[in-house]
């Protein structure tokens, strides 16, 4: 029967974990997959998410299906700490708003959403480059997908002319996918004031703002203030749809817990949309599965639990911060020619460090040291540790 079921090629990210697996060297060095480790190499559970589980299980709560757009005490909590509890589109009651199956799961209700209901060409434009995921996602959704510029390989920083050039040239009404910050792969963002006039491009060519919001807090450690796309876009008066994943900020990776939300017009207008989206899961899978979001819920809605959660998030994005300056000094004590600023200019979870292909290919099979073919690095992999040796490999990989 699947005689004619093809080989297809492995993840490009999660196929780099297989080759380091199998490399036997000790001081063996995993840049790929973007989850963070502490300084030690190891996965990290925050205290407040061990806390707030201790607390859920204790609870001994039923294992009832939950509604289709699952946790409300989770979605509610999502959706303010994404707009803002003062936000208008909160007080006003037009957030249309389901528990997803983490970040990816709300990227493909969005397509599907989009797909569906979008009244203009069902085109969406996301960045030069993106994460691999968005592609697959959007056009498996049924949505044509097109690219605008963003990545400028000479200045390795954001291409912003380029960007708000194609912007300005696509149809008017498409959709455009943003990161909300900490842009992945490249860890470049666009200043408040680029954001600023990004939110007036989009608003004289009518396209619609198609948010994913992967990393909130990761980028500068202040949840708030990476939300400020989104609350700027809310406050010109944009429509948008937004994505988000506690798979980051809550180390809730393999829990799978995310939202997805639609700002609309009205709260009469949300009730229509919100029927409209619990058709839209209830063939995909149902309803989502409850502990990760009762987790989530628990550090999102208890107080103390929250502050000691917003601290912790501090602490990985402070410590990534710190290891891009040891990444960056290393490579400067060995006596690199090359100019490094990038690897401390930019945020997030990621470093494109420029490296080309061959010297990525260089970097796993001469030193174990393993990231994606494009140059990214997951600063979160690097430790106090590993940092000289990963130092000294791309000394030797660049000159
Ligand atoms: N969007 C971006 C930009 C990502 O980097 C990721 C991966 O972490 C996701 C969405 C979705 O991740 P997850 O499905 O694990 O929440
Ligand atoms: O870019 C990354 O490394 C993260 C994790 O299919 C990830 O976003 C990577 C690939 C994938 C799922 C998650």
């Amino acid at each position: 029967t699947w005689s004619g079921v093809q080989q297809g090629p492995p993840d490009a990210i999660l196929g780099i974990t297989e080759a380091f697996k199998a490399d036997s060297f000790p001081e063996k060095i995993n840049l790929g997959v973007g989850a963070y480790r502490d300084d030690k190499g190891k996965p990290y559970v925050l205290p407040s998410v061990r806390t707030a589980e201790e607390d859920v299980v204790s609870s001994k709560l039923d294992k009832e299906y939950a509604g289709i757009t699952g946790v409300p005490s989770f979605t509610k909590a999502a959706a303010v700490l994404a707009y803002g509890a003062d936000s208008p589109v909160i007080k006003e009651d037009r957030v249309a708003i389901t528990q997803s199956i983490s970040g990816t799961g709300a990227l493909r209700i969005g397509g599907a959403f989009m797909q569906k209901f979008y009244p203009h060409a069902k085109s969406i434009y996301i960045p030069s480059p993106s994460w691999a995921n968005h592609k697959a996602v959007f056009s498996d959704s049924g949505l044509e997908v097109k690219q605008y510029k963003y990545y400028n390989k000479d200045t390795i920083g954001l291409d912003f002319d380029g960007m708000v050039a194609d912007l300005k040239s696509a149809p008017a009404n498409s959709i455009v996918l943003l990161h909300a910050c900490a842009h992945n792969p490249t860890g470049i963002d666009p200043t408040q004031e680029q954001w600023q006039q990004l939110s007036k491009v989009m608003k004289e060519k009518e396209h619609y703002p198609f948010f994913d919001m992967a990393y909130q807090g990761f980028a500068s450690g202040d949840t708030d203030r990476d939300a400020y796309p989104i609350r700027l876009f809310i406050e010109e008066g944009h429509g948008m749809v937004l994505c988000q994943s506690f798979a980051k900020n809550m180390g809730l990776y393999g829990e799978r817990v995310g939202a997805f939300s639609i700002v609309c017009d009205s709260a009469e207008e949300k009730k229509r949309v919100d029927s409209q989206i619990k058709i839209l899961v209830r063939p995909l899978y149902s309803n989502p599965p409850v502990h990760g979001a009762r987790i989530a819920s628990k550090i999102l809605n208890d107080a103390s639990l929250n502050k000691q959660w917003l601290g912790e998030v501090k602490g990985m994005a402070d410590r990534i911060i710190e290891m891009r300056a040891l990444l960056k000094k290393n490579l400067e004590d060995l006596g690199s020619k090359h100019n490094w600023d990038h690897i401390t200019n930019q945020i997030g979870m990621f470093a494109y460090t420029g490296l080309k292909p061959e010297q990525m290919d260089k970097l796993a099979k001469e030193h174990s040291v393993y990231a994606t073919k494009d140059g990214r690095i997951s600063v979160a992999g690097i430790t106090s540790g590993n940092v000289k040796r990963l130092a000294e490999s791309i000394y030797k990989v660049t000159g």
